[in-house]
Parts: structure tokens; C-alpha cells; sequence
């Protein structure tokens, strides 16, 4: 079949009729327009053009396939002969290629933060303002990494620490180090190759993988891209329709997935206001002028692509999953003692104490916080082995993951910084954000006087403060208020 020319699908370029090409194939989008879960003006703003650089960071590579009927598929595109619009390049973007063009080189990168404010500068605006932003005034998201300063160390001393060894076993599985690349959504916004990229630099340093729900990559490619007995877990948001998380349960099981983490802090997508403003000055212009749009896109494409998620999720669920997978279930999400005491109750293998990274609830407790919440408890009742703890948020430093462990969790999740350390040196970056907190591992386990994770305990440290109140003073810190991007007020037009 001859291939379509980039003139024949101009011509469909409006709301009447609305062709898109995609990866060099063009796709007639014009009944699917009000179906669009991000709206249709996202659509219609390429409407007749190449949608690929907007399509492929939010959509797995399946989705097409998936959800426009197959006669909506119109075939090969002749992409020389598409015209690509000469845009004037915005003057900010200019200033950030030149940024990316002088990069300090990896090796300067000494620390998870050093990875953040690199890729604070050159990561794409709309990107880091995914990534970064967190939910209204963002006080949790401050609190999940200022809460670790109110834990203090009580080292032992004449302790043998010659060898060092941080390996532990978490949910069944061996791993080489107490932390674990937890499920960050959307990862090809900030690498084109998206989250495979996390799983092969956690193979080189044997760290397990949980994989989002709504990664960029299918949930296949992550899992093809897994080396030898390397670990993976998932990530699940529930779907309103159980048939359709049942599948995607089953899936996971017979694909060697090793636990199922099932979210549940997120009934509704928190308001991340830096990622709205983005939003909204990149498509400002076509929804004032267009009207009609069913979905609001000031709510930024995260809310857009969450409309599946059941708020209906409740602790009577709980058995059904327990039915349908023998994979042990972890609650991700979990706030106060009393429901990790219910968390028990259910029969669940684990829960991670995390406010999503800042992202949900403001004025949400640190995972660290209620980690020394719930432990004491758990110990009076002998039930400190019923489950797995984790808690992950704020984590930047070894001392953070061994505070963590002393205090009692199993291991501790990240997120952010290997996103940042991806988006600004790809896999490399990764790798050396992993070897340098297994080097502040080693370190400061022998500076503390423990040579194995199960030497770890509460006596190793003074977390007083941690139970004192929410307004004991903290020491700031330089390097975190360094990447801190304040959040701003709306901006006026220019003239
Ligand atoms: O925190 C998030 O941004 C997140 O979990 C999410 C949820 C739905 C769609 C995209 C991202």
C-alpha cells in the first residue's frame, strides 16, 4: 500500500476531522477526540501533525493498538514529506540546551542531591515540573526530607566493622542493599527509553525494581529488560473495573513479579500546583480559545490519566486480592498505626508508610515519623514480625536508610532522585547514584558500629524528636534548600 503523504493529513486538521501521525503512522483520532481521558484540545493542538514527542512520555507503546478501533489505523506516513513547523524556539529552552551542553561531568555528582540540581537545570521545564512538584503548599514533601534530621545517631564503639556487609532479604527475596527504586510514574519524560533504564542499572547493582502502574513503557518491555534472577515487584492503582486489575494482577504473577504493592493514598490525584502552572501556560491559548473542552486541563495530564482509579477501594477488598494472587500484598500508603494494625488484621505481608512522596495529602506525617509510631506498638504486641515495613519519601542519604532500618523498617524506597539522576546522565547516572549510598552505607554502618543490618536497632539511635511535635527545630540544610524550587504566584501576561 502506497504510504500517505504529510499533505493528505493536514488536510484533517481540525475538530470535524482529525488525523494525528504517531511514530510514522498516522491514526484517525476524530470520534476517540471526546473520549480522550487528557482531554480533547491536547489532541487537536496537533491535529493534522506529528503528535509523537507529546504522545510517547504519557502513553505505553500498546495504547493505540489497545484503545482506537483498528479501522481508525490509516497506515505508513511518508514522514519526508511531513512538514514540520519551523517554531521559534522558545528563548528558555535555548538557554536549557545550552545547559545540557555544559553538564558537570558525572564524577562531580557526589551525593543524591548533587543528581537533583543538575537535573533541576537541564531537564525539560515540563518534566521537572512533573516530577518535582508536590501537593498544595508542599510542607510534606519538605517534611518527608527534613523529618530524617530529627533522628540523631547513638554509635557504638571498639565495634569489629572490618567488613561491612548491607545485604538483607526483603519479602523473600535477596538483595544486595536495604533500598529499593520504587514505582515513579511517567519516566519518558525525563529519558526516552523511560523506566528500562531504571531496571538495567538495578540489575548492575542487584536492587529490586517496584514498576508503576503507569509507566511510559508497557509493562512487558520492564520486564524483558530484567537480567538473570534480578527482582521486580508491581505497582498497582486499582481499577474501577476489577476484571481489568485481575488481569493485570495475574499478568504480573506469571511474568515473576515477586509482591504486589497496592497504592492506596491516592482515591484522587493531590493538586500539584507547579505541574498545573506548566500545564496551563503550554496549552493556555487553545483552552481559552476553544471552549468545550469536557476536561479541565488545568488539572495538569497526571489527574487526566488517573481518572481509572477506584475511590471505592476499601479494606473489604482485600480478601478479593488475596483470592486472586498468591504474591504476597503490600498496602502502599499506609499513615498511622491503626491501620497498619488493621493491615495485620487482613492478613498482608506488608505495608510501606509513605504520603506518596508529597504528592497526595499536605500535612500528611513522614513515613520515618510514623515508622516511630507504629514499631513500639507493634513490638508490645509481639507483632513485629506479622509484616514487612517500609517507608520511602525524603530519602537522600544513607544515614536516612539507616535511621530507617534502626528504627525498624525493612527497607526503604526511592524514588525522585534516581528519576533525576536518570533524566540528567541516563543509566550511568543511576548506577553512580546507587554505588555512592552503597559507599555512605558502608561508611557510616562502620562509623556507627554496625557490620550487618540486623545490628541495626532502636538503641543506635535518639528519635525523640521525631514524636515531639511537628515544630521542633531542625538544622537546615544547604544542599536540600539549594534545589528547593519555591512555589510561585500566577504570572501576569507580557506585553
Ligand atoms: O504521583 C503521581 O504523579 C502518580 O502517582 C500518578 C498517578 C496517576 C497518573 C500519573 C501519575
Amino acid at each position: 500500500m502506497a504510504k500517505l503523504t504529510g499533505q493528505q493529513v493536514a488536510q484533517h486538521h481540525s475538530k470535524d476531522s482529525c488525523w494525528v501521525i504517531v511514530h510514522g503512522r498516522a491514526y484517525d483520532v476524530t470520534e476517540f477526540l471526546p473520549e480522550h481521558p487528557g482531554g480533547q484540545n491536547i489532541i487537536l493542538k496537533y491535529a493534522g501533525r506529528d503528535a509523537t514527542e507529546a504522545f510517547e512520555p504519557i502513553h505505553p507503546p500498546d495504547t493505540l493498538d489497545k484503545y482506537l478501533d483498528a479501522s481508525k489505523h490509516l497506515g505508513e506516513v511518508d514522514m519526508a514529506t511531513v512538514q514540520h513547523d519551523e517554531k521559534v524556539k522558545d528563548p528558555l529552552e535555548i538557554e536549557r540546551e545550552e545547559r545540557v551542553r555544559n553538564m558537570p561531568p558525572l564524577a562531580q555528582c557526589y551525593n543524591l542531591l548533587d543528581f537533583e540540581a543538575v537535573a533541576r537545570q537541564v531537564m525539560k521545564t515540563t518534566a521537572w515540573a512533573y516530577y518535582s512538584s508536590g501537593a498544595d503548599d508542599e510542607i510534606t514533601m519538605r517534611e518527608n526530607h527534613s523529618a530524617f534530621h530529627k533522628v540523631w545517631f547513638r554509635p557504638r564503639t571498639l565495634v569489629d566493622v572490618e567488613k561491612v556487609d548491607f545485604s538483607t532479604t526483603m519479602l523473600g527475596s535477596k538483595t544486595a542493599v536495604p533500598f529499593y527504586v520504587t514505582a515513579t510514574a511517567l519516566g519518558k519524560l525525563g529519558h526516552p527509553e523511560g523506566e528500562v533504564v531504571l531496571t538495567r542499572a538495578a540489575h548492575q547493582h542487584d536492587v529490586v525494581q517496584m514498576i508503576p502502574t503507569l509507566a511510559s513503557c508497557s509493562f512487558d518491555e520492564i520486564v524483558d529488560a530484567r537480567k538473570g534472577d534480578q527482582v521486580q515487584w508491581l505497582q498497582l492503582y486499582v481499577n474501577k473495573d476489577r476484571a481489568i486489575t485481575q488481569k493485570i494482577v495475574q499478568h504480573a504473577e506469571k511474568r515473576g513479579c515477586k509482591a504486589l504493592f497496592i497504592t492506596v493514598d491516592a482515591p484522587q490525584l493531590g493538586r500539584r500546583e507547579k505541574d498545573m502552572r506548566v500545564k496551563f501556560s503550554d496549552t493556555g491559548s487553545s483552552v481559552q480559545a476553544s471552549g468545550g473542552d469536557s476536561v479541565d486541563r488545568s488539572q495538569g495530564a497526571a489527574r487526566a490519566i488517573s481518572s481509572f482509579i477506584d475511590p471505592s477501594l476499601s479494606w473489604k477488598d482485600i480478601p478479593w486480592f488475596q483470592s486472586i494472587t498468591k504474591l504476597p500484598i503490600i498496602l502502599k500508603g499506609v499513615q498511622c498505626v491503626e491501620d497498619v494494625l488493621r493491615a495485620v488484621e487482613a492478613g498482608v505481608q506488608g505495608v510501606v508508610l509513605s504520603n506518596h512522596g508529597g504528592r497526595q495529602l499536605d500535612f500528611a506525617r513522614s513515613g520515618i515519623e510514623v515508622l516511630a509510631e507504629v514499631m513500639p506498638v507493634l513490638r508490645e504486641r509481639g507483632w513485629e514480625n506479622r509484616l514487612e515495613i517500609f517507608i520511602d519519601g525524603g530519602v537522600r542519604r544513607a544515614t536516612d536508610i539507616i535511621k530507617a532500618l534502626c528504627l525498624g523498617a525493612k527497607g526503604v524506597g526511592i524514588g525522585r532522585p534516581f528519576l533525576y539522576a536518570m533524566s540528567a546522565y541516563g543509566q550511568e547516572g543511576v548506577e553512580r547514584a546507587m554505588q555512592l549510598l552503597k559507599e555512605e552505607l558502608e561508611m557510616n554502618m562502620r562509623l556507627i558500629g554496625a557490620a550487618t543490618v540486623s545490628d541495626l536497632n532502636p538503641s543506635l539511635v535518639d528519635a525523640r524528636a521525631l514524636l515531639g511535635g511537628h515544630y521542633s527545630a531542625v538544622p537546615s540544610d544547604t544542599l536540600g534548600l539549594n534545589v528547593y524550587d519555591p512555589l510561585v504566584s500566577p504570572r501576569f501576561a507580557e506585553k
